[in-house]
């Protein structure tokens, strides 16, 4: 096992990454080992795909397959050997369906179909201990000592990009949105890493690609979302309990929230979110559930004190899941790309057992004095806003924003953000987004002329909301990104927040604060690179780097 996507990897040792039987997430060994096969395997899928779409025979399938198998491959969703198993064995089926189309297409056109080697060619073992064998040879650092660490840095950067890209894009997917563009670029990048690229400057030029089309992914992940349950709109969420039996949903899928809702609206249960799922308050037509009640507890890392201590079933939807302690075991279930053995599974869309299992447990007994926080604050909300924002900006009653916003996660330094955004002045507004905001989104900024200093723009998800609301502000003051009183500051654990960085830096933002770490697969030499390309910083003392922030407009 050789792992290093996420910000908790292992740094104990000479060359840093999670190695040995147990990662630092809490991924085994053999997992991850067919992790890294189905990246492969998928990658051959990829090399065949690619070209079936350039002789316009697509096989969407075969793209949304690619999609939710390398979701499952994220830091923190599917733990279970077993179902990546299944997942290897029905990669080789979808790859020989397309690479059959393609070679169809190719002969109707009256071409000679290729037969592209690598991953391609991969055939399965028949049986696990074969593809743990298998999996040796396709480590993300395989070739390490051929080309060096700055190509298998980049290799890296461009894998974890796909990675969070996928997540996002799945995220759409099920709500009924894709596009070729979407699927046919996840498509060449993949195939473009089975040719092992070796070329430094080709591969930074195209990982600012993979984050152009991470913004269209958002884009589309956007357009699903409010399309589907209406554009967030500003609400307070009750954070206390409601008596009564109580299901929590966790995670980011918010077709799997609205689906449970409906099939909960008439059997006597509230919902609660957790996590990341907090932002669903935001969206009208999920709102309009009674009982929806309001969201419990905060981000991922603190799930077992607040899993066990919740009086009903948890549903898991996508990332953060950790080991799951024996007092709620029983009572935790898993959908979509999640999954850890020995835990419940619902594959169908149909969640009854949760159902079952909110009625069999005591939920609250009793309700709890109100207390809430705001969401809602996605592009809609924030740019009708824009001309009370503008004058408030003309007459110097705003001075400067923050976006504060990312991962949270249990490694140390991570309380940074929560003094940086207290530390903020009060004539300035903080945007934030993803479970990072759980680190500040019970503090009361107050208001700036009637504008409230804190607002929630939503999940990590929902850059694209962020993005879209610095660039209207740039139009309103007729200037460039980097000319507006804006500091971004970003924490990230996993592939989605690199994805999200790559898109900031194609898009041009410029003096981005990355923390509480950088990704340990960006050797010094890649670092100097994006430092000198992007001017991307570290963060240091929140004081100090918010004084920096103010000195600099
Ligand atoms: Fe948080 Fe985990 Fe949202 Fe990341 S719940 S770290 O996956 O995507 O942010
Ligand atoms: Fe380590 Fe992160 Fe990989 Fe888990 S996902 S094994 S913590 S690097």
């Amino acid at each position: 096992m050789f792992c290093f996507q996420c910000e908790q990897t292992d740094r104990t040792g000479a060359v840093p990454g999670c190695g040995g039987p147990v990662g630092n997430c809490g991924k085994d060994a053999p997992t991850s080992d067919l992790q890294d096969l189905l990246v492969h395997a998928v990658k051959g899928i990829a090399q065949y795909a690619a070209r079936a779409r350039a002789l316009a025979a697509p096989d969407d399938d075969a793209a949304g397959f690619i999609l939710f198998s390398v979701f499952n491959t994220l830091t923190n969703v599917n733990f279970s050997q077993t179902r990546f198993v299944g997942l290897l064995r029905e990669a080789a089926a979808v790859r020989d369906r397309v690479r059959d189309a393609y070679g169809e297409a190719a002969r109707a056109r009256g071409l000679t179909p290729e037969e592209p080697d690598g991953p391609a060619a991969w055939q399965p073992a028949p049986d696990t201990d074969g593809l743990l064998r298998q999996a040796a040879d396709v480590r993300v650092d395989a070739g390490l000592a051929l080309v060096g660490p700055d190509v298998v840095g980049l290799r890296s950067l461009h894998l974890y990009t796909l990675k969070g890209i996928c997540a996002y894009a799945h995220h759409a997917h099920v709500l009924g949105r894709h596009s070729a563009e979407v699927f046919g670029g996840v498509e060449s990048a993949l195939a473009y890493l089975a040719t092992e690229p070796v070329d430094v400057e080709e591969l930074l030029e195209r990982a600012l690609d993979l984050g152009r089309l991470n913004f269209a992914v958002m884009e589309l992940l956007d357009a699903a979302n409010t399309g589907t349950y209406g554009a967030q709109q500003p609400a307070a969420v009750r954070t206390t309990p409601v008596e009564g039996k109580a299901i929590l949903v966790s995670g980011h899928d918010m077709r799997d929230l609205g689906d449970l809702l409906e099939q909960t609206k008439d059997a006597g249960v509230n919902v609660y979110t957790h996590g990341e799922m907090l932002p669903a308050h935001g969206y009208p037509l999920l709102r309009r559930y009674p009982h929806l009640v309001g969201n419990y507890g905060g981000a991922w890392q603190d799930q077992q004190q607040e899993f066990a201590r919740f009086p009903g079933p948890i549903l898991m939807t996508s990332n953060c899941i950790i080991e799951p302690h024996a007092s709620y075991r029983r009572r935790i279930f898993t959908t979509g790309p999640v999954g850890w053995p020995g835990v419940r599974h619902v594959a169908n869309g149909d969640f009854a057992p949760v159902v079952r299992a909110a009625r069999a447990l005591p939920g609250y007994r009793e309700t709890e004095p109100e207390e809430t926080i705001m969401v809602g604050f996605g592009r809609d909300a924030v740019l009708s806003l824009s001309d009370r924002v503008t004058d408030a900006v003309k007459r110097g009653s705003i001075r400067h924003f923050f976006l504060i916003s990312g991962c949270d996660g249990p490694t140390p330094g991570r309380s940074y953000y929560t003094e940086f955004a207290l530390g903020a002045p009060p004539d300035s507004v903080i945007l934030t987004l993803g479970c990072a905001k759980y680190r500040f989104n019970r503090h009361d900024f107050g208001e700036i002329d009637g504008i409230p200093r804190l607002l929630d723009v939503g999940q990590c998800n929902d850059a694209y909301s962020a993005i879209r609301i610095a660039m209207a502000l740039a139009e309103a003051f007729d200037c460039g990104i980097n000319d507006l009183p804006l500091t971004l500051v970003i924490s990230w654990t996993e592939q989605k927040a690199v994805a999200v960085l790559l898109t900031l830096l194609a898009l041009g933002f410029r003096g981005i604060h990355l923390g509480p770490t950088l990704p340990v697969y960006l050797t010094p030499d890649l670092v100097r690179e994006f430092v000198d390309r992007f001017g991307l910083r570290t963060i240091n003392d929140p004081v100090a780097d918010v004084a920096a922030a103010l000195r600099e407009v």
